[in-house]
């Protein structure tokens, strides 16, 4: 059973990613967000579970679908939703937006609108923490439809090749936009498949915030004290709202709302907060809620970058 305060923890990371998104789904029909959304509402286990594991001085590297581990890993809450807002205190001054989310100084090195783009960047930062001995820990989160995409294959044989300290997070959740698993390849192996590179892999089944936190663990010190190269972790989760936007999207056809009910039923946040004292609840909500309030007001009151700030910081 874990710690009681790494339960709190998990709890509080988890609630902290559903509220802001929350908030931007009901917000998002007055304009006042300039940015696409694609929310990690339901998957929020996966960086909470992964990111409590990690050090500070430990890196991150995430997808477009990225508030999740953007804020689990300590990612500035202001700074993010003044960058949805494209107010220049935003982390990317205004000009990434939801997708193109960093914070240097917590560990966020960066998410991509291109899919599988970062599992690269990640891999380089792997090598040069081996190569400098830094003794950082990089961990890059990526989907389902990445596991499609060459460079996942590059970089999985690479890291091993090298023996680097990475884990690759792939969240599994079924869906590439709205294209099921199984019409993309040929049997669902991610996990297996990843083995013939030599990572060491493993599938986590259930969106189990605990299991993800306690396996995801023993990889990290694994890696960190130099016993083992990379490792894969294949997370099983599910995408409650639709692919990109604030809304559900059943309308669509392509999935039912029976095929969500399980993963609803089994909220990560409700299971946790019943494992924690009532007032201690009560006050990490009260704390919580006061958080994104202030992180909505400052992006609210942030001015918009001036014209010139169109030509800093763009390398060519
Ligand atoms: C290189 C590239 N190809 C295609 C796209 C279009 N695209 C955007 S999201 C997406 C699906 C990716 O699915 P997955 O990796 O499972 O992530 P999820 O959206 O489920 O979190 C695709 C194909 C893109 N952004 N980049
Ligand atoms: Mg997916």
């Amino acid at each position: 059973m874990p710690d009681p305060e790494v339960i709190q923890d998990l709890y509080r990371s988890m609630l902290r990613i559903r509220g802001v998104e929350q908030r931007i789904s009901d917000i998002y029909w007055d304009d006042k967000i300039k940015s696409p959304v694609h929310l990690s509402i339901g998957q929020e286990a996966v960086a909470a579970g992964v990111c409590q594991t990690l050090e500070p001085k430990d890196v991150v590297f995430g997808t477009y679908r990225g508030h999740h581990v953007y804020l689990a890993k300590g990612g500035d809450m202001n700074a993010m939703v003044a960058e949805l807002y494209g107010k220049v205190t935003g982390c990317a001054r205004g000009k990434g937006g939801s997708m193109h989310l960093i914070d240097l100084e917590h560990g966020v090195s960066g998410t991509s609108a291109v899919v599988g783009t970062t599992i690269a960047n990640a891999v380089g930062a792997a090598y040069a923490s081996k190569l400098k001995k830094m003794g950082i820990v990089i961990v890059v989160f990526f989907g389902d439809g990445a596991v499609d995409e060459g460079v996942y294959h590059e970089s999985l044989n690479f890291a091993a090749l090298k023996n680097l300290p990475i884990v690759f997070i792939c969240e599994n959740n079924g869906y590439a936009v709205h294209s099921p698993i199984l019409s993309r390849r040929n049997s669902d192996n991610i996990c297996e498949h990843a083995r013939v590179y030599g990572v060491t892999a493993e599938r986590i089944e259930g969106n189990d915030v605990i299991a993800i936190n306690e396996r995801v663990g023993k990889a990290v010190a694994a890696i960190r004290s130099g016993e083992s190269g990379p490792h894969l972790l294949e997370i099983m989760t599910y995408r409650w709202m639709e692919h990109v936007g604030p809304g559900e999207d059943f309308n669509l056809g392509y999935r039912t709302p029976d095929e969500r009910a399980p993963w609803t039923d089994s909220d990560q946040i409700d299971g946790l907060r019943g494992q924690i004292a009532d007032d201690v609840v009560t006050r990490i909500d009260a704390e919580v809620l006061a958080e994104i309030d202030a992180a909505f007001e400052f992006a609210e009151n942030s001015p918009f970058p001036e014209p010139e700030e169109l030509y800093a910081h763009v390398y060519g």
